[in-house]
């Protein structure tokens, strides 16, 4: 058994398992600790990963990447327009309002949603994972991004199910780092609590959390973040400097152009990656556009005032962080600094004068939110024996509900689960209706979202009520914030009250149960809802189950989600059948080599001149052929052209190796004697 997490980041994915002893990031085909999350469609095949990018300039309006990008989001979304204008690709809105992306592949034209690209870069990591640890898997945990909604994380799960995978848990970003590195530390146990903030910087978000360490236990106290703010938005800084420097030099219009866009902008990714380690830095492109070559250069100082804007904004998610984790930055006891976005020199010096300390880098920048991952699928794994740790997630978005129009209050809040909430969380709610009703699902204030998301989350069916319910009666409604981040409702029942049996308290409608924390969710037992329908026994009163059915925004069918796994399916077959043919057509090529070699060396003296005549006549036939309407052909073609020609020279080879034996055995003999 093993236990598997996955960094799906924009730009690069981690694959982590836990084994006997300690984590382990897995190697991809290339051999590489990192893969690209790029997914690319040749004219046949898919190229996934590696294999994507390095087909990515050969097929730039086939190929799509920043998947996080477009992932569980209207296409009508100012935010997604914005990423689809980088995006040299098809796309247009389904009739859900989701994306849609159109790709020409395999002579006809396929649309795909976000969600399925997602699953066969999940699909791929699996097959990475299985390949390294040799056996099936399913189970694992997902990172997600803090400011993922419900709908997001929705996607992620269909997006695994569709790939074969089963994800115990989707775990924040920030908090699967704050896990990985409080499991192993124990010199906090001294101190009562420990607070330290990650700040994580990648290629399209940073996200930060505060995090409390006491001894066997791991708090998030809060999570801030800003969705459109990484390392590509500093490649951008360059790339408008140098677009617009090659306009005055050059006089040529580099956005005119998709490749040479591609071009510039990969070339500024490698020039800031340069000017992290050196104070300045050449660009050179030959052939960018219109067969001319530029040059360039920048330095670092000025590389850092053209992206001031940037670092400045940086500050916001930190202070945020910490203001709403109630602390002030002298509080903080250290800055943990990850991502590899965070390389960029300028950052740690901004972050040291805003937390009045010098952020550590204790933590390997690029594989800490895997390696969190794979420790907490172990952790929730029961197969592994982990140290009894406590993790104690938050959410970092107010989440209500509401019942006709009327919101449901918990207290003193106007939300049912607010910001900071720990979660897995249950609430029971107790509503008096005589019918069918609906709960709506909402992110409580819409300014703690990312710009253009919306506050929907989904709507609950519940009822409709059995026989007739004239007077308006006790309904106890149990609604769940799992363990993804993501609200349902779990279950409802219709309390029928024996007239003397129910308690005055009871009878007051809202919020009459909360329960809290991973524990609480076994704690539940001031409802007992296990017992189901019928009679409760104590001749109180009686519960009947209600059917509850959920509609839940840019949500998917189950007979979509099938239909997406057979064509999942498909896909993955007709990839295997390409590397197959291409993998028989090398064999028959390979073949007519080493025949020919062979019948020039060790079967010259075994083959009369007409049967060399003749094999030579077919290896050539064969080769021609191979270059010609061979070239492209199918397995079994491949296969029988090769049958075809082994006839003719296997009584060869078989007369030589008779021959072989012959003269060792005889040598043995000799020995013998
Ligand atoms: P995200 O977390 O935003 O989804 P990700 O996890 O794929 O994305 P990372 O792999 O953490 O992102 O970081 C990728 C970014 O780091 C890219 O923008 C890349 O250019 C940048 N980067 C990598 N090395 C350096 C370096 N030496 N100096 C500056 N930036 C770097
Ligand atoms: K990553
Ligand atoms: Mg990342």
């Amino acid at each position: 058994m093993s236990a598997v997490g996955f960094d799906i980041g924009n730009e690069n994915c981690v694959v982590a398992t836990v084994r006997q002893r300690g984590i382990d990031v897995l190697l991809n085909d290339e051999s590489k600790r990192e893969t690209p999350a790029i997914v690319c469609f040749g004219e046949k095949q898919r190229f996934l990963g590696s294999a994507g990018a390095a087909s990515a300039m050969m097929n730039p309006r086939s190929t799509i990447y920043q998947l996080k990008r477009l992932i569980g989001r209207k296409f009508t979304d100012p935010e997604v327009q914005r990423d689809l204008r980088m995006l040299p690709i098809e796309t247009c809105e389904g009739s859900d309002g989701e994306v849609l992306i159109q790709i020409k592949y395999a002579g006809g034209t396929h649309t795909f949603t976000p969600v399925q690209v997602m699953a066969m870069l999940f699909a791929h990591l699996k097959e990475i994972t299985e390949k390294n640890l040799q056996m099936p898997i399913a189970e694992c945990v997902i990172g997600v991004p803090s400011y993922f909604t419900d709908s997001q994380r929705r996607a992620y799960l269909n997006a695994a199910s569709i790939a074969g995978l089963e994800p115990l848990r989707l775990i924040h970003d920030c908090t699967a780092t704050a896990l990985s590195y409080g499991i192993y530390k124990t010199d906090f146990s001294n101190r009562d609590c420990t607070y330290v903030a990650f700040v994580d910087i990648g290629h399209c978000d940073t996200q930060v959390c505060i995090a409390l360490f006491e001894p066997g236990l791991m708090k998030i106290l809060s999570h801030s973040s800003d969705c459109n703010l990484g390392g590509r938005d500093f490649d951008e800084v360059l790339f408008t400097h140098f677009a617009e420097q090659f306009k005055q030099q050059y006089h040529m219009d580099v956005y005119s152009n998709t490749k040479a866009s591609m071009r510039l902008r990969a070339a500024c990714e490698k020039l800031k990656k340069i000017l992290s380690a050196n104070a300045v830095a050449p660009l050179n492109i030959e052939c960018l556009m219109e067969e001319k070559d530029v040059k360039g250069s920048i330095k670092r100082e000025e590389f850092e005032k053209l992206s001031s804007d940037l670092l400045e904004r940086i500050k916001v998610p930190c202070m945020k962080a910490a203001s709403d984790a109630g602390l002030s930055m002298e509080r903080i006891h250290s800055v943990e600094l990850t991502g590899s976005g965070s390389r960029i020199p300028a950052i740690s010096r901004l972050l040291t004068s805003l937390f009045g300390k010098e952020p550590s880098r204790t933590l390997n920048a690029s594989e800490c939110v895997a390696r969190g991952c794979a420790l907490q699928c172990a952790m929730l794994s029961p197969v592994f024996r982990v140290r009894e740790y406590e993790v104690q997630d938050s959410i970092p978005f107010s989440i209500g509900f509401s019942c006709n129009d009327n919101i449901i209050s918990a207290g003193t809040n106007s939300v049912l689960f607010p910001k900071g909430q720990h979660f897995p969380s249950v609430k029971v709610l107790t509503l008096h209706r005589s019918s069918l009703f609906y709960l709506e699902a909402f992110y409580g204030n819409a300014d703690e979202l990312p710009a253009g998301m919306s506050v929907k989350i989904g709507s609950f069916m519940i009822g409709p009520f059995k026989g007739s319910v004239c007077e308006k009666t006790r309904v106890k409604v149990r609604v769940l914030l799992n363990l993804h981040g993501i609200v349902s409702v779990d279950s409802a029942f219709l309390i029928e009250e024996n007239v003397h049996g129910s308690l005055a308290n009871e009878d007051a409608e809202g919020v009459n149960s909360d329960l809290t924390s991973a524990n609480g969710l076994q704690n539940d037992t001031s409802v007992s809802l296990t017992s189901g329908q019928g009679n409760r026994g104590d001749g109180a009163s009686r519960k009947f189950q209600l059917s509850i059915n959920e509609k839940i925004e840019g949500g998917i069918n189950e007979a979509d989600l099938s239909e997406y796994k057979e064509r999942e399916a498909q896909l993955a077959q007709q990839d295997r059948i390409v590397e197959q043919t291409k993998e028989r057509k090398n064999a028959l090529e390979s073949y007519v080599y080493e025949t020919r070699n062979k019948l020039l060396n060790t079967y010259r003296s075994f083959a009369s001149d007409s049967e060399r005549e003749g094999i030579s006549r077919s290896l050539q036939q064969t080769e021609d052929w191979l270059y010609d309407e061979g070239d492209d052909e199918t397995e079994n073609a491949y296969n029988s052209k090769l049958n075809d020609l082994k006839k003719l020279v296997d009584p060869i080879e078989n007369r030589y190796n008779d021959e072989e034996a012959r003269s060792h055995a005889t040598k043995d003999l000799l020995k013998s004697l």
